[in-house]
């Protein structure tokens, strides 16, 4: 494969495993905990990484190296790795771009156990946090200490689909703190969208659980940055800090929902647009969130930072009570009431209450999370479907 060949080529060929004598065309699961050496000296060197090689799957598995090189190369970066949630990629990356004393600068947006970790986990070992609205870069600006040196945020957010301006922020970080990393999670966008790191930013997360997989069976979580960044990643964040390591089936899975990633997010862009201009046209919806749609309050900024769609996220409100709110969901009869998204099937939940209940409602009103906003995760069902069950719901409120 070339090396700048197109999008769909890397997202099936990059990192194929040459096995003489076998040739398999898929990757072969390499379900061991642990690899043989030769010798003693031959451990010995490997362990002081002097001959590459695999050692023992939590530092290392071919079915996981393969999709950290996959990632990378479909994120623009220099090196790529795998963790065994999303949870694990966000730990493993902070544990080691932070250390006692330093500041974390994130948005107030944050899916909610990003919010958790930050805000209950973080501040027990001495690093400091503030969240602010970081769509609104005086209010960034305003927030940075000389301890600064992570900036984190999700773009869009979840799930409240609220864009950041991923290169003005990028610029500001590295113009006032050189040391600082800017940390991008992808996870709703995915690569086929947007690119954090050709805007600026130095690593980016993803649940690949959701998109990168696709098919609803898998939790997983990857992180992109630089060989250096993500070396310090694998040998310190993942082997002594949190051991949250991909299993070498789930990255076999990853690897295989990776080779149609840009087909499935085009249907699921393609879909999620018809949604919700259907959405934003019936009278019992008070308010519909599209980063596709011109009402969306950034959708020029949409326009400038995402290539080939807007997501398949819908986050809309309900001209009625909480309680017909919840009706309405319960009595849907295509759209599956479950958290998590970027699933083959279209997904609904309740923000305030499942994903983001970590949440108090005094922080959900400081990140626009509204206490009555449904999430919708569009499948890759017909999109007339889809909107014929939210049809049928909507027509029955008065
Ligand atoms: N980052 C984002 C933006 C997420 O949406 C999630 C999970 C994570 C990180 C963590 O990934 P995980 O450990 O679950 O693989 N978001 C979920 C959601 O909105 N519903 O269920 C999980």
């Amino acid at each position: 494969m070339e090396k700048n060949s197109g999008f769909a080529t890397k997202q099936i060929h990059v990192g194929k495993l040459e096995i003489p004598g076998i040739a398999p065309l898929a990757t072969p699961i390499f379900q061991t905990s642990t690899f043989e050496f030769e010798t003693t000296a031959q451990g010995a060197s490997r362990f002081a990484l002097e001959e590459p090689g695999y050692i023992y799957t939590r530092l290392g598995n071919p079915n996981t190296t393969k999709i950290g090189q996959k990632l990378a190369a479909l994120e623009n970066g220099e090196a790529g790795m795998a963790m065994a949630s999303g949870m694990g990629a966000v730990t493993t990356v902070l544990w080691t771009a932070l250390h006692a004393g330093d500041h974390l600068l994130a948005d107030d947006a944050l899916y909610g156990c990003t919010f958790s970790f930050f805000t209950h986990g973080l501040t027990r070992y001495g690093v400091e946090v503030t969240l602010v609205d970081f769509s609104d870069i005086e209010q960034v600006k305003a927030n940075i200490r000389p301890n600064t040196k992570v900036f984190y945020f999700e773009s869009p957010t979840n799930p409240n689909l609220k864009l950041v301006d991923i290169a003005a922020i990028s610029k500001l970080a590295h113009e006032t703190c050189p040391e600082a990393k800017v940390i991008v999670d992808n996870t709703f966008a995915t690569p086929y969208l947007q690119k954090p790191l050709d805007l600026g930013a130095d690593v980016v997360i993803h649940s690949a659980t959701k998109y990168l997989n696709g098919h609803g069976d898998v939790i997983a979580g990857m992180a992109v940055g630089s060989a250096e960044f993500i070396t310090e990643c694998t040998l310190f964040g993942l082997k002594d800090m949190t051991g949250a390591v991909l299993g070498p089936f789930e990255a076999y899975l990853i690897d295989r929902g990776l080779k149609t990633l840009d087909i499935r997010v085009k249907k699921h862009c393609e879909n999620a647009m018809k949604v919700a201009e259907f959405l934003e046209s019936h009278p019992a919806v008070a308010r519909v969130i599209y980063p596709g749609l011109a009402s969306h309050p950034q959708h020029e900024l949409a326009k400038k930072q995402m290539h080939g769609g807007f997501g398949g996220i819908v986050t809309f409100e309900l001209n009625t009570t909480r309680e017909r709110s919840a009706e309405f969901v319960n009595s849907l009869k295509l759209c599956t009431i479950a958290v998590s998204l970027g699933d083959a099937e279209t997904l609904i939940e309740h923000p305030a209450t499942m994903t983001h209940s970590t949440y108090t409602p005094e922080a959900l009103e400081e990140a626009g999370i509204g206490e009555s906003m449904l999430r919708l995760s569009v499948g890759l069902e017909d999109a007339e479907d889809i909107i014929a069950d939210l049809k049928e719901q909507l027509d029955k409120i008065k």
